[in-house]
């Protein structure tokens, strides 16, 4: 009693933002015990978005930062890779050795042979992308990063231009919210929050698009459970239908659109018969949800990412960001479509990347290719030398990338040198030359944006970092010494220079202002939000006609890299894209792998809370498939492609459609027989037209083990 006592007494509040890839971002409250130790977390009641929720893997955070199997010393490896010997060693050797090795690599092929490899293990802006500096500084190859974004972000600013969109707040004011292709309730809770007080305060009602009966679609009063890939399908009915019943905004469309006459010639053969046959969604279900939309102005698009990993995503969500156009939803509060803010921020990142000195020739590898280019394919390579140095820093390659057999055969070369700078032993670390220990966000200075939102956070160090862990900043910092760019502009900051400086560069008030302010809004203004004052195209019109291969996309790829994917069957209007890996009859089976609720992407599967709640890896099966194979819950089953075979136990579900496969993930690959995880039947070949990875877009065969 006495020692609650005492520490209710001694424990602080700290003031901080989630650094995990979420788009909720949120604004978070930590108890802190004592200088090393943190306790309870929770959401900010006083951020909007947030509005005190959060997260229950973020909510249990103290498991993570002082999980016993978290990382504490510098190892190198001893006797084969990936054979688990390791012996530890100083961060100063360690920290030559990196650089020697670097060196070396550079002697023999030239700086390119070195590729930082990286991703949003966090998403502080200092610590994430520091490692550009020192790319840049040392010429070394760069990333183009096309594992998450890349068909979602193509597809939105095909039509409407800009990265941004209404204010996910609104929702709150909306009579119909649509989440289409999110499972909101397991990757953005907050998105729930907002949705779920439109609807008691309001009535609204909430549709929810998806493949499958997951956790979000629980919660919907409209379900509408579609074929993977077809949502192409489906956005064209509902805007045949407004053009046939009149609910079509001609006004709008002639003020506000590209070619409205030609999208509603070229939907005149899109009926709601045509739809079902391509969705498996009933004809009545379409009208009806034509009608809603049609008599309720207030309609709220949540565009998720889900639905963009298919390999004709780009497409799915350009028609997808179209409907709301056609119907005029975006002139009115609670109106419209929001996918990304990531167009809102105007970040000059200038000297936390380095791009002063930045050097346009030097190739881009593409990130979610690794294992085409760590096992030498001259394509992928670009013609360039081999990749024989790496330092990984945030990311888990070996488990989360695609074509996960020849990124581990990748990963194994006898001539490649590997660091892995983790918090965790991950699937990526066991495959290393070298480990070395990470900081966690609580233990460093870092400044987080919203992707889902729009504040700016300051994420201060709470915590002492245990003495022998170190930050990503002070780790490229010391390379950059021992390779001799540390006078170059951008290095030897503090991670608090390199904030202030940021916000000032991005025309902010420096970190004193945020600090005390503990976030900023950048909202934009209302008629911004929804367009009033233009679309973000040159001419001011949303795009039913995407430019696809001349338009200018957040995340194109150097024109070096040209266009990918089979782009030249990319339709002129919206449609649906028949680019998928449709079933043949070799494989009958569709199958997607989205995120379990209590993992981020391969993290958190360390922690005892989220196993715990997530039980063990299963693959989810229709009752009639499962019939027709004699599986029963529990049966191991072999599901297969070209690229693999993996086994996993089948769990019956009438929630999944017949013909689809559900995998929730991401679990370690040992969780797995035979050590190989989901990600050996994912596909990395580049979506159309800049890239992608397709993860939920697999074709599979499937038979008892
Ligand atoms: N708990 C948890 N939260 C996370 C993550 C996590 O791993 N776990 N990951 C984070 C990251 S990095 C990201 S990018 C976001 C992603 O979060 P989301 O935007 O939610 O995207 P996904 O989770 O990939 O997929 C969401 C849904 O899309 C569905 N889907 C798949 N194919 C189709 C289709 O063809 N049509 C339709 N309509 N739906 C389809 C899937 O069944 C799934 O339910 O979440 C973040 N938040
Ligand atoms: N099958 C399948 N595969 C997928 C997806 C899917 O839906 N299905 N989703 C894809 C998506 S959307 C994404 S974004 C990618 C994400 O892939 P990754 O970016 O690799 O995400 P994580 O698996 O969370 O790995 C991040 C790692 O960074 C580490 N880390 C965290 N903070 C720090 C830090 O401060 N310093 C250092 N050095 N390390 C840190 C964590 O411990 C963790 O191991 O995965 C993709 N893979
Ligand atoms: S993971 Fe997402 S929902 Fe959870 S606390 Fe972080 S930002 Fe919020
Ligand atoms: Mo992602």
């Amino acid at each position: 009693m006495l020692d609650a006592m005492n520490l209710h007494v001694s424990t602080r509040k700290g003031y901080t933002a989630c650094p995990h890839d979420c788009p909720s971002t949120c604004a978070l409250e930590v108890d802190i015990l004592d200088d090393r130790t943190i306790g309870r977390v929770r959401g900010a009641e006083a951020n909007t978005y947030t509005a005190g929720v959060i997260c229950a893997k973020v909510a249990r955070y103290a498991e993570r930062v002082h999980h016993p199997d978290r990382l504490l010393k510098p190892l190198q490896r001893v006797g084969a890779k990936g054979g688990g010997d390791w012996r530890e060693i100083g961060w100063d050797d360690a920290l030559d050795l990196v650089a020697e090795r670097f060196v070396q690599a550079e002697t023999r092929h030239g700086s390119e042979a070195v590729w930082p490899y990286y991703y949003a293990g966090t998403m502080g802006l200092v610590q994430r992308d520091g490692i550009h500096r020192l790319r840049h500084a040392k010429r070394y190859s760069g990333q183009f990063d096309s594992i998450c974004t890349n068909l979602a972000w193509t597809g939105f600013v095909a039509g409407a231009g800009r990265l941004a969109g209404v204010d996910p707040r609104e929702m709150a004011q909306s009579d119909c919210v649509v989440i289409w292709g999110t499972n909101a309730v397991a990757t953005q809770v907050n998105v729930m929050t907002h949705a779920i007080r439109a609807r008691k305060e309001r009535g609204a009602r909430i549709v929810v698009i998806d493949i499958y009966d997951n956790a979000t679609m629980k919660q919907a009063d409209t379900a509408l459970k579609l074929r993977p890939g077809t949502d192409g399908a489906l956005a064209c009915a509902l805007m045949h239908i407004a053009f046939r019943d009149g609910t079509a905004d001609r006004a709008y469309l002639d003020r506000y659109t590209d070619d409205p006459a030609g999208l509603e010639a070229h939907l005149r053969t899109r009926t709601p018969e045509w739809a079902a046959a391509i969705t498996g969604l009933a004809v009545a279900d379409i009208e009806s949800f034509a009608e809603l939309l049609g008599r309720t102005p207030r309609s709220f698009f949540r565009l998720g990412y889900g639905f963009s990993r298919q390999r004709n995503g780009a497409v799915a969500m350009h028609a997808a960001s179209c409907v709301p156009t056609v119907f005029g939803h975006w002139q009115h509060e609670g109106g419209g479509a929001f996918h990304s803010n990531s167009g809102i921020w105007n970040f000059d990142k200038r000297a936390i990347e380095g791009r002063a000195y930045q050097d346009e020739t030097i190739r881009h590898l593409d990130q979610s290719r690794i294992g085409a280019m760590l096992t030498g394919e001259a394509e992928a390579l670009q013609g360039g030398p081999p990749v024989t140095a790496m330092l990984v820093q945030n990311t888990n390659p070996a488990n989360v990338a695609p074509e996960q057999r020849l990124v581990k055969r990748g990963l194994l070369r006898e001539d490649l040198f590997v660091a892995v700078h983790e918090q965790f032993m991950t699937d990526t670390a066991k495959l290393a030359d070298l480990v070395l220990p990470a900081a966690m966000s609580v233990e460093y200075d870092d400044i987080y944006r919203g992707g889902g939102q729009s504040h700016i956070l300051f994420g201060p160090k709470l915590i002492e970092h245990p003495e022998t862990v170190r930050s990503n900043h002070f780790v490229i910092e010391e390379l950059a010494k021992r390779l001799g760019v540390d006078h170059m502009p951008g290095f030897g900051l503090t991670e608090r220079d390199l904030i202030d400086d940021l916000l000032h560069a991005s025309g902010y008030e420096g970190l004193a202002s945020l600090e005390a302010e503990r976030w900023l809004d950048v909202q934009p203004a209302f008629a911004r939000a929804h367009y009033l004052d233009g679309f973000g195209q040159p001419d001011g019109r949303f795009r039913f006609r995407p430019d696809w291969l001349g338009m200018a996309a957040p995340n194109r790829p150097p024109t070096a890299m040209g266009l990918f994917g089979p782009h030249a069957k990319l339709p002129e209007f919206p449609d649906h894209a028949e680019i998928i890996e449709d079933t043949d009859d070799d494989h009958p089976f569709r199958l997607a792998t989205p995120p379990a609720r209590q993992f981020l992407n391969s993290t958190f599967s360390e922690t005892e809370g989220s196993r715990k709640r997530e039980g063990s890896p299963v693959l989810k099966v229709h009752p009639a498939d499962a019939e027709g194979l004699a599986l029963e819950t529990g049966t191991r089953v072999i599901i297969g492609n070209r690229r693999g075979e993996v086994v996993l136990p089948v769990e019956i579900d009438g929630g999944v459609s017949p013909g689809v496969l559900i995998h929730e993930g991401l679990w370690p690959n040992d969780a797995f027989e035979n050590g190989e995880g989901i990600n050996v039947l994912t596909g990395a070949d580049p979506a159309a037209p800049f890239g992608g990875a397709a993860f939920h877009d697999n074709r599979v065969w499937m038979r008892p083990a």
